[in-house]
């Protein structure tokens, strides 16, 4: 009942909804959809409660609430179940716990993380109220090795998605960050779990710089927000909704059509690496190479100084002549 009332109250944003008109729509009693009002205040959603004139949702601009991402989802099946927290300590590590039971397409999101991961075991920095700090949990019937491209699928959306919100330059760097200006705003941790030929599930975790002001002295070289490359602060409720709206296009006709298409294309287009001198970091090794393309498998494709063309899986990939990232 609580969802109806909050989808309601999304839909007559624009003037108050009297208890009684609930009451009859929902077919409750008055003191139960009182109840459910006081449920939401405590969820943190702000209602005008007017003598007379009843109910009214004001949304601060900022906040990243479930409701205000759901009801203005156009999806499918994507996020249509959403799981928000104030704080949590990882949105991927939360969504492995539920993953079996939850449908797909269920997406968890936190306003911070306070054991944000990225791959390796490496950390994620996530503080109160400044990114977008969400994972997709997936089903998608597919064998594991094709994983990695819903993961190039995720980059092509949050890359399209942060340009037609910000109109910034972002770039693609393979094979799972976006960068704005050689500096990264965006990681994405796509972790599988399943057998040899079908996936279980997959989690596709996006972390994304939105209105930090600044970052722990150890990242300020690398990392970025897109409101220090924009000099403006950006609604983190409709970057999720740009976002998963594209994501879900691209996820359908690669499940259905079996088509990447569009995503290579994006990935190319805005690759922060092809045609770029780099090193290759590959567990102790370092090796020069040129990026030549990224293959239709989503391979990275290089020719490394002796002239011979390899095709790279995944690893670590440094620009040459931008310090280690
Ligand atoms: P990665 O291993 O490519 O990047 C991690 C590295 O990036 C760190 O070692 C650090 O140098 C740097 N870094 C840490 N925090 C930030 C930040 N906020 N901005 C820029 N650089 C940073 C990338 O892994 C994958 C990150 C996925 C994060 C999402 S958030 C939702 C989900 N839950 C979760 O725990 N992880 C994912």
């Amino acid at each position: 009942m609580k969802d109806k009332i909050l989808k309601e109250l999304y839909e007559h944003q624009e003037n108050h909804i009297s208890g009684e008109y609930l009451r009859k729509k929902l077919n409750v009693s008055r003191t139960a959809v009182w109840k459910q009002i006081q449920s939401l205040k405590e969820e943190g959603y702000v209602i005008e409660t007017m003598s007379r004139k009843g109910y009214r949702l004001l949304e601060q601009r900022d906040e990243i609430l479930p409701g205000g991402v759901k009801f203005n989802l156009n999806t499918r099946e994507i996020g249509k179940e959403i799981k928000y927290f104030d704080t949590i300590d990882s949105t991927n590590t939360y969504s492995k716990t539920i993953a079996l039971e939850v449908p797909h397409g269920t997406i968890v999101m936190s306003d911070e993380q306070v054991g944000g991961r990225g791959r390796l075991g490496r950390n994620w920095s996530s503080p109160k109220g400044e990114g977008i700090w969400m994972s997709l949990i997936l089903k998608p019937g597919i064998p594991p090795n094709e994983g990695m491209k819903v993961s190039h699928i995720a980059a092509a959306a949050v890359c399209k998605g942060i340009r037609e919100i910000t109109g910034l330059e972002a770039l693609v760097k393979w094979p799972n960050d976006i960068v704005i200006n050689g500096k990264k705003v965006c990681g994405i941790l796509t972790e599988v779990a399943g057998e040899l030929n079908e996936i279980h599930y997959l989690i596709v975790g996006i972390g994304i710089n939105v209105n930090n002001i600044d970052f722990p002295t150890e990242l300020e070289e690398k990392a970025s927000s897109l409101l220090i490359e924009g000099k403006k602060k950006y609604d983190r409720k409709e970057l999720i909704v740009k976002i998963i709206s594209i994501f879900e296009k691209f996820y359908d006709s690669f499940i259905k059509e079996g088509s990447l298409e569009e995503v290579l294309r994006l990935c190319r287009q805005y690759s922060a690496l092809i045609g770029r001198e780099v090193v290759i970091i590959k567990g102790g090794s370092q090796e020069a190479a040129k990026v030549l393309g990224m293959t239709d498998e989503g391979f990275l494709e290089v020719e490394l100084s002796d002239g011979r063309i390899e095709h790279i899986f995944s690893g670590e990939v440094s620009v040459r002549g931008q310090g280690t990232y």
